[in-house]
C-alpha cells in the first residue's frame, strides 16, 4: 500500500506528510485551507522549480507543480530553488524565494496561493550579502500591527529589514540579528505578545543538523539561544530541521512542519516533509518536539479560520 492510500484510511496526517523528496516546508492556513510550501529536494541544478501543496484536513494533500518556474525568473541563475515563504496581504500573495546559491531572494506575486507567481521586480529583492548573511532562507512575518518583516540569511548570519506597504521594498536597514550557533532557516512566531525566534543548527546534509530558538520582546531581538527543539531520534529519523510553525485557531495549539532524513538513508538530498505537535511549557519556554510516524490528526478549520500568514 502506498502512503497516500494508507493515509486516507487513517484520521492522522502520517509522516511524511506529502509524497517525495521535499524540505525547508512553511506552513499556512488560507481561508480554512492549509498551504504547504517547500524547496525540491534534488541537486542544485535540478532545482527549477517550486511546487505547492494544499489540504482541507492535513490528511490529504493535493499537489500544486510549479507555481513559479526559474524559466521565468532570468537573474536566477535557473538552480538552486530553495526554502519559500509565502504571506498574504490585501488579497495578495507574496512568495519569497531563494535562487542560485546566492544569486539572490527574490519576491513574486500572485492572486492565488495556488499562484502561478511572477517575478515582481525583474531582479532580485536582496542580492548582496549584508551582514554577511547570504541571501537564502528568506521567511516573511507579520505581526499583529499589520508591519511586515523578512528574515533571512545563510552562512551562520542572520538579519531582519522591516517590508514597505508594498512588500517588494524595504523601510530602513537590515539588521544583524544573528545568535548564538545560528546557520540557516529563520522562522518568528509570536505568542502571548513574545516573539519567538527559530532557526537551524549544524549541517543540513548531516545529522548535525536541528532546530533552536530564543525568546525577545521585539522582532527585532535581541535573540538570545534559549535551547534546542528540534533534533535527531535514532529511533524515528535523522537531520530534523528548517521548520515553520502555524498556531490554529480557537487555542493555544502549535503545529511544526520540518524536513527530515528517513533513517538508513544518507543522500542529502532525501528529504521528507513531517507534521508534529510543538508545546508550550507553562513558563513560555518551548518543549523538545517529539518527532512521530503517525504525524498529527486531521483538523478541519471553517473558513472564518485564519492561521499564521492568514
Ligand atoms: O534546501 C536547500 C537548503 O538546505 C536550504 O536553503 C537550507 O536551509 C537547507 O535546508
Amino acid at each position: 500500500m502506498t502512503a497516500t492510500a494508507q493515509r486516507a484510511r487513517l484520521p492522522v496526517s502520517g509522516n511524511p506528510i506529502i509524497d517525495g523528496w521535499y524540505a525547508d516546508p512553511e506552513l499556512h492556513l488560507f481561508d480554512g485551507c492549509f498551504w504547504l510550501y517547500p524547496t525540491c529536494s534534488k541537486p542544485f541544478d535540478e532545482q527549477t522549480t517550486f511546487d505547492a501543496f494544499s489540504s482541507p484536513d492535513l490528511v490529504i494533500w493535493t499537489r500544486h507543480p510549479r507555481i513559479l518556474d526559474f524559466a521565468d525568473v532570468p537573474w536566477s541563475t535557473n538552480r538552486a530553488a530553495w526554502a519559500p515563504s509565502c504571506a498574504r496581504r490585501d488579497g495578495r500573495y507574496y512568495f519569497y524565494f531563494s535562487a542560485g546559491d546566492g544569486a539572490g531572494l527574490g519576491v513574486a506575486i500572485a492572486d492565488s496561493p495556488a499562484g502561478p507567481f511572477a517575478d515582481a521586480l525583474g531582479k532580485p529583492l536582496v542580492g548582496q550579502y549584508p551582514h554577511g548573511a547570504q541571501p537564502i532562507d528568506a521567511h516573511c512575518f507579520i505581526d499583529d500591527d499589520g508591519e511586515a518583516y523578512l528574515y533571512f540569511g545563510g552562512h551562520r548570519r542572520a538579519v531582519v529589514a522591516r517590508l514597505a506597504a508594498d512588500m517588494t521594498s524595504f523601510v530602513g536597514d537590515f539588521i544583524d540579528i544573528t545568535p548564538e550557533n545560528y546557520v540557516e532557516g529563520p522562522f518568528m512566531l509570536k505568542r502571548g505578545g513574545r516573539y519567538y525566534f527559530m532557526w537551524s543548527e549544524g549541517n543540513w546534509s548531516t545529522d548535525t543538523y536541528c532546530a533552536a530558538y530564543a525568546i525577545a520582546d521585539s522582532p527585532f531581538g535581541p535573540f538570545v539561544r534559549a535551547g534546542t527543539i528540534l533534533r535527531n531520534d535514532p529511533l524515528i529519523a535523522s537531520a530534523a530541521g528548517h521548520h515553520s510553525v502555524i498556531a490554529l485557531p480557537d487555542g493555544d495549539e502549535h503545529l511544526i512542519a520540518y524536513h527530515r532524513r528517513p533513517l538508513g538513508l544518507s543522500d542529502e538530498n532525501q528529504r521528507v516533509v513531517c507534521l508534529d505537535r510543538m508545546l508550550f511549557n507553562d513558563d513560555g519556554s518551548i518543549a523538545p518536539v517529539r518527532m512521530t510516524n503517525a504525524g498529527v490528526g486531521s483538523r478541519r478549520i471553517g473558513s472564518a479560520g485564519r492561521g499564521a500568514g492568514g
